[in-house]
């Protein structure tokens, strides 16, 4: 496998496959800019590290590497909902794309950038488990001075197909406490805290001192993450998506995870390109729909 995949697609020092932790093929993608790391399953960006500096992406040192659970830590792909399913709780969260082994569909390197696309399709996912219409999803990372994320879902049905998503992305801080988010101020959210789901407004910077998770609905906005600690402000631009998620576990909820350090909750945090809740996807049959984040660092 590894061997064809290398023969079909690896770039001489831009673009190899090789074997990670319990043998999960990973993408190493690598350019004067940036280097970054693809696992094939869950089409899961694991890593992103400008040229010189630290990671970006932060990713639990208790993560699973274990086929049919979620990798703790870099951009799960959260399709074709967002969060638990909607009628069946035997569902996993936040869909089965992250938890699906992803094909490669092309490779290529060009002006700093170095290109890789993964897909997957109906066919490649559990009917007896999934019942899905024909769809084909693509997953493009680019990896240069930015690292862009793009997901394109391609609706090869017959039906309206209705989606929610996320690139649920986790970022590496250097204090939770030494953290704040601009970028939202006014924008309305549901605080989903303890199971509330209350309506509330943002004032200001998000700032965390207990759990945070919440939704932000018709939010287009760049975020930016300010992390005096780490002297870097990391901001997160997107395209096709009007949902903002942002989460920080905090200590209980950080407890009560296995792939979760006690005390990891306070060196990440989630800013999610998403389109959840009320910003649902409707995709017409035959039609696509597109969804990016761009990651990019600035450094004091
Ligand atoms: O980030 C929002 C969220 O839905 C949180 O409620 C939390 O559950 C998080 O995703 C992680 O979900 P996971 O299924 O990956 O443990």
């Amino acid at each position: 496998m590894l061997e064809e995949l290398n023969e079909k697609y690896s770039i001489p020092g831009r673009l190899e496959f090789v074997r990670g932790k319990e043998d999960f093929i990973l993408a190493e993608l690598r350019n004067p800019h940036s280097r970054c790391t693809v696992s094939l399953y869950g089409a899961h960006v694991l890593s992103f590290k400008p040229e010189g500096r630290e990671d970006i992406l932060w990713m639990s040192g208790f993560s699973f590497f274990e086929k049919g659970k979620p990798i703790r830590g870099g951009i799960p792909v959260c399709w074709p909902w967002f969060g638990a399913h909607t009628s069946d709780n035997a569902m996993p969260s936040h869909g089965f794309a992250r938890i699906s082994r992803w094909n490669v569909k092309s490779a290529s390197n060009d002006d700093g950038v170095t290109e890789l696309v993964l897909s997957l399709k109906n066919t490649d996912v559990n009917p007896g488990k999934f019942k899905v219409e024909p769809f084909e999803l693509k997953l493009a990372v680019r990896c240069g001075k930015t690292l862009e994320v793009e997901l394109l879902t391609e609706n090869n049905g017959m039906e309206n197909f209705i989606v929610s998503e996320a690139l649920h992305s986790y970022f590496s801080v250097s204090d939770i406490g030494r953290v704040s988010i601009s970028g939202l101020d006014g924008a309305a959210y549901i605080d989903t805290v303890n199971g509330l789901h209350a309506s509330k407004v943002q004032s200001g910077d998000v700032r965390f001192d207990s759990e945070v998770d919440r939704i932000y609905s018709k939010s287009v906005c760049d975020c930016i993450i300010s992390d005096s600690g780490s002297a870097r402000r990391i901001k997160v631009s997107k395209t096709g998506s009007r949902t903002t998620v942002i989460w920080n576990p905090w200590i209980a909820k950080a407890a009560r995870m296995p792939d979760f350090g006690n005390e990891e909750y306070r060196s990440m945090v989630c800013v999610e390109t998403a389109n959840a809740g009320t910003d649902k996807v409707s995709i017409p049959p035959g039609r696509n729909h597109g969804m990016k984040t761009v990651i990019s660092c600035e450094y004091d």
